[in-house]
């Protein structure tokens, strides 16, 4: 099988897509949230930090890249479509003010290529311009990122996701407690940080997340 096809077959199995952020984390570094993460059982990481350099993301994407690769992890990176390519991610994550997926589907045939994506609208054109999946977000209220959009509520997951032929994540103050709200609206693959990077036992926590979701029927 191609590259592509591999880092495809990954895509369609994850359930939980762990995103990272270090100053939400405990004190714990990004390192040792993705090691808890990959003993918890995840199957697809994001590296998502706004405040590194340039260049120390990039050092820190080649150390992801080398734990991902032996554990077989889909290593995907937030914003930088440059230093997914440098450090050989898997994929490169893209919002609505990043590089333009077109553009950067031409400069990277062989990357999963994912977008942020508010409406359906946007998940539409996302696809449209070569998107392999596209986030749906933010759900609920999330204190992570600052200035969010228009929250969607659990139902958008639900009126948007059969107009989609492609993988969707869901993302957005998502947490044990809400979780059931998404899965009854279709989603089967959810992105998360703080309800995993802030929890005292990671790894616990990704397990009973995994197994909760994987008790919902698998999406095609
Ligand atoms: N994009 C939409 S919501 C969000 C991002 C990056 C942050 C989600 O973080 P949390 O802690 O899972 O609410
Ligand atoms: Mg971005």
């Amino acid at each position: 099988t191609t590259i592509k096809a591999a880092r495809t077959a990954l895509l369609l199995d994850a359930d939980i897509y762990p995103v990272t952020c270090e100053k939400l984390s405990n004190g714990r570094t990004d390192l040792e949230v993705l090691d808890a993460v990959i003993e918890g059982g995840a199957r697809m990481i994001q590296l998502r930090e706004k405040d590194l350099s340039k260049r120390g993301l990039y050092h820190l994407a080649l150390k992801f890249r080398e734990v991902t690769a032996r554990a077989r992890v889909l290593f995907i990176i937030n914003d930088h479509l440059d230093i997914a390519l440098a450090a050989e991610a898997d994929g490169v994550h893209l919002g609505q003010d990043d590089l333009p997926l077109a553009a950067a589907r031409r400069l990277a045939p062989d990357l999963i290529l994912g977008a942020s994506t508010h409406s359906l609208e946007e998940a539409l054109r996302a696809k449209h311009d070569g998107a392999d999946y596209v986030n749906i977000g933010p759900i609920f209220p999330t204190k992570t990122k600052a200035g969010v959009d228009r929250l969607l509520g659990p139902e958008a997951i639900a009126a948007i996701s059969p107009h989609l032929d492609i993988p969707f994540t869901v993302m957005g103050g998502i947490n044990a407690s809400n979780i059931d709200r998404v899965l009854e609206n279709g989603a089967r693959r959810i992105a998360m940080v703080s309800a995993i990077t802030m929890a005292p036992d990671i790894a616990e926590t990704v397990r009973a997340f995994r197994k909760k979701i994987r008790s919902y029927s698998r999406p095609s």
